[in-house]
């Protein structure tokens, strides 16, 4: 049987992504665990164990209380929260990382993390950026995605762990809100757009970045942890996207469903800087020849899933 620990299990991938491992592994196969606790799902439906991924030790006695065979470590500070607080973010996002890769080391699992379009910067291609390329970003979490992807390279080759990972663009769902992130604006012109038939972005107009539907990130992750090893060429940073878009784009799409939507800007310098240092696009064919990445949402049928699920979800609260 197997036994999968996720960190960050309450965040926005964690909570969806935990309750998909169950359905196809089963509710006690899949840990939990996170630095808080709350009454939801991930909770509920199997083991859940509080972790902080900064205290090692603990970290190691859940993963050998649970015997676990997989590492899925999501706990991480989004980019506009690492950049407001780089010391944090440096502590959580590399000790954690190191912490979670000793863990996969010494227990002999498999191990995803996410990397991330923050991974580029000012000096990336900007359209179609390619898989392999200039990374030189100017954030703090761009510092610790490269970095990440560098020692989850370097786990593999040095110590042999299956490292596996993704370069995630904005992830949008309606499950649980991000927080923290450049690329949340969308989600919230989302929420918005329902509730007050208005938003104001705090990205500004003809600023494009890659987006994509939470359904493709979470079947990305588990596609990518089955695949053949012996086809992967890039196992720690496949380029992964759907979608590229700016505000008004979003907003249009919404006025398919609701015509009077008011799209106006009042935008962050902070956000709008870490915007501008990440591509506009990314270019997926490593993901696809290697171990067949195939969305299935472009910006059209997501918004439709969107707001169809925002209005059930008021519905039943
Ligand atoms: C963020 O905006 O920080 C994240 C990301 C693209 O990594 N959504």
């Amino acid at each position: 049987m197997k036994k999968i620990l996720v960190t960050g299990a309450l965040g926005q991938i964690g909570s969806e992504l935990v309750m998909k491992l169950r359905q196809e592994y089963g509710d006690a196969s899949v840990v939990a665990t996170d630095v808080r606790k709350q009454d939801c799902e991930v909770v509920h439906s199997g083991p859940f164990e509080i972790l902080d991924v900064q205290n090692a030790g603990h970290f190691a006695s859940l993963a050998k209380e649970y015997n676990v065979d997989t590492v899925i470590h999501l706990a991480a500070l989004l980019s506009a929260k690492a950049e407001a607080n780089p010391q944090l973010a440096w502590n959580i996002n590399m000790g954690g990382l190191v912490n979670a890769l000793e863990v996969a080391r010494e227990m002999n699992t498999q191990f995803f993390t996410p990397s991330s379009i923050g991974a580029f910067g000012p000096g990336t291609p900007k359209d179609q950026t390619p898989q392999d390329t200039i990374q030189r970003p100017n954030t703090m979490y761009g510092v610790n995605k490269v970095s990440g992807e560098l020692l989850c390279d370097y786990y593999y080759e040095k110590f042999g762990v299956d490292t596996r990972g993704l370069r995630f663009p904005g992830l949008i769902s309606y499950v649980t809100k991000p927080g923290g992130g450049t690329t949340d604006y969308a989600v919230e012109m989302y929420y918005e757009a329902k509730e007050k038939r208005a938003y104001t972005s705090y990205i500004g107009a003809g600023t494009y970045m890659d987006m994509m539907y939470m359904p493709d990130a979470i079947q990305a992750i588990i596609q990518l942890m089955e695949a053949d090893s012996s086809r992967l060429v890039h196992r720690n940073a496949f380029n992964v996207s759907a979608i590229s878009a700016a505000p008004e784009d979003f907003a249009e799409a919404i006025r398919h469903h609701i015509p009077d939507f008011q799209l106006t800007y009042d935008v962050d310098p902070a956000r709008q800087a870490i915007a501008e240092s990440w591509p506009d696009s990314i270019d997926c064919r490593a993901a696809k020849d290697e171990w067949g990445f195939k969305p299935n949402y472009d910006l059209q049928t997501m918004t439709k899933d969107m707001l169809e699920k925002i209005s059930l979800k008021a519905t039943n609260e």
